[in-house]
């Protein structure tokens, strides 16, 4: 099998990083079983630790994470992801995103979580997570409704951020 070829990355304020993706259904299957190679090679080689279908044009309930902790690479792949359960105790930890690059800050929310989905098989499975695999989750969860991290900001703090984002492409897009 062929290394699997990395597909462009969508950046703000692209209006297709804001639509609702709608849930993978039977008749996806090819198409999921396609797309995550492709998602998994194109997150390890941005690099980051998380990709949602919608940064790459894909409106479906679709995400790939690895937190990438050790050497050895621990891809999944969650179909149709639901939170189950999340934790009243919250924790703030530094976001970033591969549609945002460049711009970080910090983001509050539930310390843990416990969230359900189905694998690329399509068996059920739940999975509990803190950390920054908590992060992780919610953040690629907020993808597939359309939320970026800097919705969890205050106005005033995303507005900075948005500006500044604009300014650096604006400068990449000069040299
Ligand atoms: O690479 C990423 N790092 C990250 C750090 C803290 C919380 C969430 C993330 S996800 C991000 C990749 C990305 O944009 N996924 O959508
Ligand atoms: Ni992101």
């Amino acid at each position: 099998m062929t290394a699997s070829a990395t597909l462009p990355i969508l950046l703000v304020p692209d209006t297709r990083l804001r639509a609702k993706a709608r849930a993978v259904g039977a008749a996806d299957g090819d198409a999921v079983r396609d797309l995550a190679p492709r998602m998994l090679a194109t997150m390890y080689a941005a690099p980051g630790i998380g990709l949602a279908a919608p940064q790459i044009g894909v409106t479906l309930r679709i995400f790939v994470v690895d937190l990438q902790k050790n050497e050895a690479p621990d891809p999944m792949v969650l179909v149709n992801p639901e939170i189950t359960a999340e934790s009243e105790a919250i924790a703030v930890r530094e976001e970033g995103c591969l549609s945002l690059p460049g711009q970080y800050a910090e983001v509050a929310r539930p310390a843990r979580v416990r969230m359900r989905y189905h694998d690329l098989g399509g068996a059920k499975r739940e999975i509990e997570a803190e950390g920054l695999l908590a992060a992780c989750l919610q953040h690629e969860l907020d993808h597939l409704n359309g939320v970026l991290f800097v919705d969890h900001l205050s106005a005033l703090k995303r507005n900075m951020l948005l500006r500044k984002l604009a300014k650096d492409l604006r400068l990449k897009a000069q040299d």
